[in-house]
């Protein structure tokens, strides 16, 4: 199976908030309890974003809740990092928590901020766990080596690689490595960042990462597949050489800003397919399937 456009795209759009705001979309996504659960960025009316909850029964008709369940002013001591908005969830389930990883946007510039919860109903923040700049967050699921993991991108001068390092707690990170750089003249030419969480497989850590190459004036967003050491988690095993989506339909092409597909969120299902939640053009919420079978084909 390769990756198939939900028929019915976009599945969420602006028309299924139940309050003012000018867009929906890069949501996290996780299964809870008996539900599937989209962690959606809402931009608000002045601009910044917040996230909203939206439920479902099948992965694919979502109930958007009647307010943000996260907001900046939910950020205590932390709120001065957090004031132009909170953008871009990853949720990764370790043991019994939700761990979140978000952009917080501030005079600052973005960083990573860290919140966790056990019922998304109550949110603890941690605060940064980064120096501006750095997006795009994920926290493997589970210790190696004695160590949680977190991938994300710094951003030195020019470079917009994606870098791997280490906490014994979440709070503390240290012993940063290269983990991928863009390839220069190629659909990934510009920028590059982890996407999804990563899932455990037999043949490494799979996550989904973007590429982008600028054109002038603008750019395209597209998606690839990376898959990292089980025990080694700074050593990449492959990557898709192509990107496995690109912005083709109009929801893609046309919106605020064009030509870009973003994925924050996936779910996997016991039986090895895979439910990707991305965005078309920053305003909406589409659904593609795929199989893990096929991303781990792509990667070698
Ligand atoms: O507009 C596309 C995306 O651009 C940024 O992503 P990144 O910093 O990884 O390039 C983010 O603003 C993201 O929200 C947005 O979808």
């Amino acid at each position: 199976m390769e990756i198939i456009r939900y028929k019915e795209n976009p599945i969420l759009t602006v028309e299924d908030v139940p309050f003012r705001v000018n867009s929906i979309f890069n949501p996290g996504a996780i299964k809870f309890q008996d539900e599937y659960l989209l962690v959606c960025r809402v931009e608000m009316p002045n601009g910044r974003s917040s996230f909203v909850l939206a439920r479902s029964k099948d992965g694919i008709k979502f109930t958007v809740e009647n307010q943000p369940c996260l907001t900046p002013k939910d950020h205590g001591d932390y709120s001065k990092y957090v004031e132009w908005g909170i953008e871009d969830t990853r949720i990764s389930k370790i043991e019994d928590d939700y761990y979140l990883t978000y952009t917080g946007y501030s005079k600052y510039m973005p960083l990573v901020i860290l919140s966790v919860t056990k019922d998304f109903k109550t949110y603890k923040t941690f605060g940064p766990i980064s120096v501006p700049s750095n997006k795009d967050c994920v926290i493997l699921p589970e210790k190696i080596s004695g160590f949680y993991w977190k991938v994300d991108r710094p951003s030195a001068e020019n470079r917009k690689d994606i870098w791997i390092s280490k906490s014994p707690d979440l709070i503390h990170w240290g012993n940063p490595q290269f983990l991928m750089e863009p390839q220069s003249g190629t659909w990934q030419g510009d920028k590059i960042g982890i996407s999804t969480p990563f899932i455990k497989t037999k043949e490494g850590w799979l996550a989904l990462y973007h590429g982008v190459r600028g054109f002038g004036i603008s750019s395209m967003y597209k998606l690839g597949a990376v898959l990292l050491d089980l025990e080694k988690p700074w050593v990449v095993k492959g990557k898709s050489s192509e990107p496995i989506l690109a912005p083709e339909k109009d929801y893609e092409r046309v919106g605020d800003v064009n030509n870009v597909v973003f994925s924050n969120g996936w779910i996997v299902e016991d039986n090895g397919s895979v439910k990707i939640y991305y965005s078309g053009a920053d305003t909406n919420i589409c659904l593609a399937e795929t199989s893990v079978n096929y991303l781990l084909s792509i990667c070698k």
